[in-house]
């Protein structure tokens, strides 16, 4: 009879559930044969072997062909359990491919351990529920004590014994910046709803938890720790979700924007290796603002802002503006009704007093903050007007909704007839002539909705610039040590991909290069710290994609030449852009022409197919003058200011849409385009990250119903490969995708030895690690000299302490294993006991 711990266990791939576990009982060079459970729901697969009470097995055959190098991969079952036990560091997997990880993460996500890692990076999966015990003070402080502070007594790396966590991520950023004053970042990415922000706020807390402690323990010159920096830097976070996050269909608090926090630390006079926390300076990318005139109305809101405005109590509200009196949500269209609008667990009018008190923190209070909270009622005034054809022409509009006009007047502090001869006309300079062009009611409205989305837009960097001005520490800022925190958008794909998208991938690839940069980095360190010869080791990265977009005649180049040319269209730019790149590999051109603004990036996430509709106006992304001139009249001085700032460098435009108004018309003043200025600020960040030595946190979001210890196959899977959790790993084995330590090898496969050799063993001593190298060598050479290559090449190398096996390798030991096992038990115990 065979014994449970002589079976092998396989995954098999599933329609449904992507792999499942099997056990293997034959196998030839074309299929096998598996036992696999009928499992019913993603639930019930655990990483037991056993079937779950009533569920029924069956044995089915697969081909291998449908699989990688042919092999079905093996899984890490525990001699003698019978299960799938996690391990902490997916490294530590001896059978490393994408079903080992996914059900290592699933079991630790089961389990309520959250975090496990990948090396030096950290696999975050959102446990959706709050785990109190491991974000407990007495948890911090051992993070930082073990990590910081104890470090240097061990010779061991002191993570050893440590359960993962982002406490580790934080703790040695900042003991890097600490020990060796170079500057620290820690990049934090994943999807909609995968727990990036929660993550950098959990990070934060903890560097900011770490300086308190040691001004306790190692210093008592309390006078240099000011709680009021620490205060007002961590609550920089919540201040900046209220105007920048909304609930969305995937998130119900989803940053609509991207941060970069960078932390400012000095260190200390007596002791340099004692840092203490002196400011922050936030840099922000891409605000949605198309959320402040438009939102799916089922799901979803605009800005929190707007609702905790709106439900604050009468007094309270109609202090900043008289005119709120009594209304709420209802009475916006920009906001919308109430009752879809609620978000579960937040109660706004308890959050609007929270914001309020976090703004006077960064000293916007008194008329500031009412002048402030004023700009935001005219955002939400100017969704309010409504247009109509003005009785003579349909070309002509006029503002229907004359009292909510004249509430926006007296707000902006603008006389009716100017707001609405701007609002309904368009003001156009033909070679310095100007004429006075009517907007049709829907060119009105839109040309309204892009002052919206513009002013909000202006808000949104005037609040940021005030809570840097806040933070930033005081003094000679090139003095500082940094430790930076990315909160950045993730990739996206939907089902129509705009400019928006464009730019958000194409900030995903730089990092993504940098990513597989670092990756490729730390495993050359491994590699040769094994003694192996480092020319076997290539790996693919996505210059090309990064090409295709940024290169002097690439995708965006052609776009911004698109946007100064007269009559520059969205097609115009895709029949130039596909023209020029025609050889990049990253290009699809569509093969079946549906439209003439369609093309298709191969990202190292998956291939997207962009649509370019409004790609030349969102990247142009200026107001026509004489809107902007009409908002600088403003008697609101945030609005005044705000828009004066780029009125100076701005060039008129027409709005592109309006309906029988001439053509465009170029002034030779050339504002940055949309890009241009992404570009720069997506440059300076890597400019910044390239300074600083990275640490990774990718976030997973394990199931779409935010629910604490599901893990959905497919989902899960779809998010490892495109964060580059799979490829880094892959990257980190590609020539090499299994390895097992030299003690393993003897122990498991030594009995494969014909006899003659066996006799070799007996003159060496097995507990000498130079020894047991060779003795791995020597049965590996025997034991694998079927799967040499024509050109010699062997199936694996030899490191000091590990075997590194190519494909398939260690599966072919595991097959002639099982084959081995065949033969009576006794006699196999009698090769154990013979040599071990
Ligand atoms: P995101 O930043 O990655 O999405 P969040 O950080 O906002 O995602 O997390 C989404 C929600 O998941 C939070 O509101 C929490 O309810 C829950 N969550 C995340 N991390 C944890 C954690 N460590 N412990 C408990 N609950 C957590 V977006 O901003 O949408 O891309 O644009
Ligand atoms: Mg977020």
């Amino acid at each position: 009879t065979k014994k449970k711990n002589n079976q092998v266990y396989v995954y098999i791939l599933d329609k449904e559930f992507c792999w499942v576990p099997a056990l293997l009982v034959e196998q030839s060079k074309e299929k096998a044969t598996v036992v696999v459970t009928d499992y019913k729901s993603e639930i019930e697969i655990t990483g037991s072997n056993d079937p779950p009470p009533g569920r029924s097995t069956k044995t089915v055959t697969v081909k291998l062909k449908d699989y990688p190098n042919s092999v079905l991969p093996l899984q890490n079952v525990v001699a003698n359990n019978h299960n799938v036990k996690p391990v902490a560091d997916m490294i530590d997997l001896s059978f490393l491919h994408e079903a080992a990880i996914l059900y290592n993460l699933k079991a630790r996500h089961i389990q309520s351990m959250p975090y496990t890692r990948t090396g030096d990076i950290i696999i975050a999966v959102n446990p959706y529920k709050w785990l109190n015990k491991l974000y407990s003070e007495e948890n911090r402080t051992h993070y930082s004590r073990t990590l910081v502070w104890e470090a240097a007594k061990k010779d061991c790396d002191p993570r050893i014994d440590l359960p993962p966590h982002v406490y580790e991520s934080s703790a040695l950023a900042y003991k890097g910046l600490a020990i060796s004053g170079v500057d620290q970042s820690i990049l934090v990415s994943g999807e909609s709803g995968a727990g990036k922000t929660e993550t950098v706020k959990i990070c934060m807390n903890h560097l900011a938890s770490v300086v308190q402690q040691e001004h306790t323990v190692l210093d008592h010159d309390t006078a240099s720790l000011d709680m009021n920096v620490i205060t007002k830097v961590l609550d920089s976070n919540p201040l900046l979700e209220a105007f920048g996050n909304a609930k969305t269909r995937r998130n119900d608090n989803s940053s609509r924007f991207g941060k970069f926090i960078q932390l400012q630390f000095e260190q200390g006079h007596v002791n340099p290796q004692h840092l203490t926390l002196k400011g922050s300076e936030c840099q922000v990318y891409l605000l949605e603002k198309s959320r402040v005139v438009h939102h799916d109305n089922e799901m979803e809101r605009t800005f929190h802002i707007f609702y905790q405005l709106l439900a604050a109590p009468d007094p309270v509200k109609t202090k900043f503006w008289k005119p709120l009196q009594g209304k709420d949500n209802t009475h916006f269209r920009y906001v919308g009704p109430t009752d879809t609008h609620s978000i579960e667990g937040v109660n706004d009018s308890d959050q609007f007093e929270k914001t309020i008190q976090s703004l006077s923190l960064i000293g916007i209070d008194g008329e500031t903050l009412k002048t402030f909270l004023q700009a935001i009622c005219v955002v939400l005034q100017l969704g309010n007007l409504t247009f109509a054809e003005d009785g003579k022409d349909s070309d002509h509009s006029v503002i229907a909704s004359t009292n909510e006009l004249q509430i926006l007047g007296t707000l902006m502090g603008i006389s009716v007839d100017k707001l609405s001869a701007t609002l309904t006309t368009r003001l156009v300079k033909v070679r310095h002539e100007e004429t006075v062009v009517p907007l049709s009611p829907e060119s009105a409205k839109e040309s309204t909705d892009a002052l919206a989305k513009q002013l909000y837009d202006r808000i949104f960097l005037w609040l940021v610039r005030n809570i840097n001005e806040a933070t930033t520490a005081g003094g000679d800022l090139e003095s500082y040590g940094h430790i930076g925190l990315l909160d950045i958008f993730g990739f996206e794909s939907f089902p129509v991909n705009s400019f928006e998208q464009l730019c958000i991938n194409f900030a995903n690839e730089a990092l993504q290069a940098k990513f597989t940069n670092d990756v490729f980095v730390s495993v050359y360190a491994e590699y040769k710290e094994e003694g192996i010869r480092l020319e076997e080791i290539t790996y693919d990265d996505n210059t090309h994609v990064l090409d295709l977009i940024q290169n002097r005649t690439g995708l965006l180049a052609m776009l911004n030449e698109e946007c100064i040319r007269p009559n520059g269209s969205d097609s115009g730019f895709v029949n130039k852009a596909l023209h020029s790149n025609s050889k990049s590999p990253a290009l699809i051109i569509p093969r079946i022409k549906t439209s003439d603004v369609e093309f298709g990036i191969r990202h190292y996430a998956g291939d997207v197919m962009y649509d370019a509709t409004g790609f030349v106006t969102k990247n142009q992304d200026t107001l026509p003058t004489d809107l902007m001139e009409c908002a600088q009249s403003s008697t609101n001085e945030i609005i005044a200011n705000e828009i004066a700032k780029t009125t100076t460098s701005a060039c008129s435009r027409n709005a592109e849409s309006s309906k029988g108004s001439p053509k465009r018309k170029q002034s030779n003043l050339v504002a940055p385009t949309a890009w241009t200025k992404y570009k720069s600020s997506l440059d300076h960040l890597m400019k910044n990250l390239r300074k600083s030595q990275s640490r990774y946190i990718r976030c997973v979001k394990p199931n779409s119903l935010k629910k604490p210890a599901v893990m959905e196959h497919s989902l899960t899977l779809q998010q490892l490969r495109s964060s580059g959790v799979i490829s880094a790993v892959t990257l980190a084995r590609s020539a090499f995708p299994n390895r097992l330590e030299h003690t393993l090898i003897l122990n498991r496969f030594m009995f494969l030895l014909p006899s003659k050799h066996r006799n070799k063993w007996k003159s060496l001593n097995l507990h000498d690690p130079e020894d047991q190298k060779d003795a791995s060598e020597m049965l590996l050479t025997q034991a694998l000299e079927p799967l040499v290559g024509k050109n010699g090449v062997k199936a694996f190398v030899i490191g000091r302490s590990k075997a590194y096996f190519r494909g398939g390798a260690l599966e072919y030991l595991e097959s002639m294993r099982l084959k081995a096992l065949e033969i009576p038990a006794t006699k196999i115990q009698a090769v154990f006991r013979g040599h071990l």
